[in-house]
């Protein structure tokens, strides 16, 4: 139960208007990864995770083939409110009879026609995509777009290059732009004698695979600080892929599991806006060495949140989920994740900006911190309760989530 009248008075009381708040909420949309489902194995051929990633647990009722995956994230969806998309690897193809036959990089539109019938059925608001450059054995050594082996380093570019056209076909399908992300393992175990050489190769791989002119994709750059058996290097990181993407013209993705610990996603969202018309999340929940636990309500999620709302950020951040979690049921995962961050939204569309920006700027500290305060404490349930009524939905969502278990997971053996 909540009273959500008496919480409006509450937030009127600091000039807040819900019901504005309540209407932009639920019009941001957020890219569902589709890799909770599985664990991320794909349907192409991989039944171990590597490049440096990890899904720990073995919790009964993984999703084992398309149909399970395409019926859990229906049902994940059921219980999500606000806007959504969906953002698949190219592990996830239908290869159909092409399997066997064709290399990731021979890819086509028609090998993800399944998805978009999906999208459509279900009415998403679009699909979005990324090269999956992992879990595949054409990876050398552990490398892929910086390999120097040519034949390797020129497999992965054409998986590039066949992945971004896969891209346009979903922006053309669906009628909205596709975010093409570009994330790759590639690094070192152990101290490198070559930091130089694999950067600039990685960046003569990316100017390829980025050539054709293709007006539906929004293309991106994922760095990392370092991954599981690639402690020392990573090929990809976060200077090389910020000023490529500056000087390319491109966006930067930033997961909030791949820095060091004490650097927050939160602060380099407005450090890019001063130069960056587009910025793509993966928002995660990074825990000493894992970069991927379960999305939560906490605070470096609010905090991001904020940076997006008080910035008019909202058309130029495009959010979406990374993380997976193999130890919990999967599909709870999947939705406590996504109610988290549009818990974090609402939270931020809840505080009086304008005010608090003008504290800062008459140096009245002592007030903002006050005011800051003040606003943890404020009804959120209630508002988040009602959002979720509006929409058809509650926050006793769990109950579906055993039931679907009982119903459905428990015969996947
Ligand atoms: C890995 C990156 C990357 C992957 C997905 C599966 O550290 O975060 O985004 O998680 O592409
Ligand atoms: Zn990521």
């Amino acid at each position: 139960m909540y009273n959500f009248e008496s919480a409006k008075i509450s937030y009127a009381a600091m000039g807040i208007d819900i019901e504005k708040a309540l209407e932009t909420l639920a019009d941001i949309p957020i890219s569902l990864h589709c890799w909770q489902g599985d664990d991320v194995l794909g349907f192409d051929g991989s039944d171990s995770l590597d490049g440096g990633i990890q899904t720990t647990g073995n919790y009964p009722g993984r999703a084992r083939t398309p149909d399970e995956l395409m019926a859990d994230i229906e049902k994940a969806m059921s219980l999500m409110p606000g806007k959504k998309r969906l953002n698949l690897h190219a592990s996830y193809a239908f290869l159909g009879d092409d399997k066997g036959k064709i290399d990731r990089d021979a890819y086509e539109p028609r090998h993800f026609a399944k998805w978009v019938e999906f999208a459509k059925r279900i009415g998403l608001d679009g699909i979005d995509f990324n090269p999956t450059f992992f879990g595949h054995p054409k990876m050398k050594n552990g490398l892929t777009l910086s390999s120097p082996d040519d034949e390797t380093r020129d497999f992965w570019i054409r998986h590039g290059i066949a992945t971004r056209r896969i891209a346009q076909y979903f922006a053309d399908e669906m009628g909205s732009p596709c975010l093409f992300n570009v994330w790759i393992p590639d690094g070192l175990k152990d101290v490198p004698a070559d930091r130089l050489g694999p950067r600039l190769l990685l960046k003569d791989s990316l100017d390829k695979i980025f050539a054709e002119k293709l007006p539906g994709v929004i293309d991106a750059v994922e760095s990392k600080v370092f991954g599981i058996g690639v402690e020392s290097y990573t090929v990809g990181s976060n200077e090389f892929y910020q000023n490529y993407a500056a000087l390319n013209g491109i966006c930067c993705l930033l997961d909030n599991g791949h820095y060091h610990p004490t650097e927050v996603v939160s602060d380099k969202i407005p450090a890019l806006l001063a130069f960056h018309d587009k910025i793509a999340l993966h928002i995660t929940r990074g825990v000493r060495w894992d970069s991927d636990h379960v999305v939560l309500f906490e605070d470096e999620v609010k905090e991001i949140a904020k940076e997006i709302v008080r910035n008019n950020a909202i058309n130029k951040v495009l959010i979406g989920l990374d993380y997976f979690d193999a130890s919990i049921n999967r599909i709870g995962a999947w939705v406590m994740g996504q109610h988290s961050v549009q818990k974090a939204l609402l939270y931020a569309l809840l505080s009086p900006d304008a005010q608090m920006r003008d504290l800062q700027n008459n140096a009245s500290f002592g007030k903002l911190m006050f005011m800051q305060e003040k606003i943890k404490t404020l009804p959120l349930g209630a508002i988040w309760e009602e959002y979720l009524a509006r929409q058809g939905l509650n926050d006793d969502w769990y109950s579906e989530i055993e039931e679907y278990e009982d119903k459905v997971l428990s015969f996947r053996k």
